[in-house]
């Protein structure tokens, strides 16, 4: 009985000593829906270092990549409800909730990285005031690069779409679908691979990004290089669980989050033609898109654009001027 009495006190300073560690120690999970080795996901594990080293482990985020946490598509709205903390969505993916979501996947309004920079940038105070709305805050943004046809045949005009399987990943793409005559199907990148696997699909539009990851080139030969958007994921914080850091913290997630979307950008552009190499050396036709397609694909984009503004109101007017400005 001697040895109880300081085991005791041990253990009650231990059961003590645990709730004030949980007190000064934050942990936040981050959905994300891409693999772990893919440039996105590799860009929120950087940022949950530097976060974790300039909040001096005050705040540590998991990464759980894949959608193997949650699926793309509920991303958002485990992030506004508080099953995790953190996440990352595909903005465009909402776009039949806000057509400000939208912005960024509408074909042939930006098209190239300063472009898409720049609709960043117009895009932003809409997003930013939508979260906010849902008590959410956008930490920041990075594009996925360009995106373009695959496909197991020859494209050299949209009536050569007419007909294909055609996998989509949000509103947009499916509207494509719809508009060139191929059967849509929403699959999203993490069961593309078996998607195509099975021939439930034999097309789609991506970046050259999302073809090397699922391994497109064993099932489709070509891939069209049409530039025709440059989507964007962004990483939303539950504004709770923000405003629940104290000063310092949140300094340094908004610190590391700035960085993170410098790198994201320049990572994106540089991995841009890395991926289009890594393609052609596993065999698959990278193709100029034919004149005739790309008036065509022009085409489908002006009616696309301006369905959109009909519905986007005052606000997408207002985007669209600055953008244009
Ligand atoms: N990859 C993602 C979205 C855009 C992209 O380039 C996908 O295909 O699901």
């Amino acid at each position: 009985m001697k040895t109880s009495a300081p085991l005791a006190r041990i253990l009650a300073a231990t059961a003590l000593s645990l709730p004030l560690l949980a007190a000064a120690q934050t942990n936040w999970d981050l959905p994300a829906a891409y693999p772990a080795n893919n440039f996105h996901t590799e860009n929120l594990t950087q940022f949950a270092a530097d976060v974790d080293k300039a909040s001096g482990g005050k705040l540590k985020i998991t990464v759980h990549a894949n959608g193997s946490l949650f699926k793309a598509p509920e991303i958002k709205r485990a992030v506004q409800g508080g099953q995790a903390q953190i996440g990352e969505i595909l903005l465009v993916n909402f776009e039949n909730e806000n057509p400000i979501y939208g912005a960024d996947g509408l074909p042939f309004l930006a098209t190239g990285y300063a472009d898409a920079k720049k609709l960043a940038a117009a895009q932003r105070p809409f997003l930013d005031k939508l979260l906010a709305a849902q008590g959410m805050k956008l930490l920041y943004t990075v594009p996925w690069p360009p995106q373009g046809i695959y496909a197991n045949k020859e494209i050299d005009s949209v009536a050569d779409m007419k007909g294909l399987k055609w996998r989509a990943y949000s509103p947009a793409t499916a509207k494509i679908a719809e508009l060139v005559g191929a059967q849509p199907v929403t699959v999203q990148a993490a069961e593309l691979s078996q998607a195509l696997a099975t021939g439930l699909v034999n097309s789609y539009m991506s970046s050259g990004s999302t073809g090397y990851d699922t391994k497109t080139y064993e099932t489709l030969k070509y891939w069209v290089d049409t530039q025709a958007w440059l989507p964007k994921n962004a990483i939303i914080v539950n504004l709770a669980a923000f405003n629940a850091l104290d000063a310092a913290t949140q300094q340094a997630v908004l610190k590391a989050a700035a960085d993170a979307e410098a790198r994201g950008w320049k990572v994106s552009e540089e991995k841009n033609d890395w991926y289009k190499k890594a393609l052609a050396e596993k065999g698959m036709k990278i193709v100029t898109p034919s004149p005739k397609l790309t008036e065509g694909l022009k085409k489908v984009g002006d009616v696309m654009i301006v369905e959109w503004e009909k519905k986007a109101g005052a606000d997408g007017a207002a985007l669209l001027a600055a953008y244009r400005k």
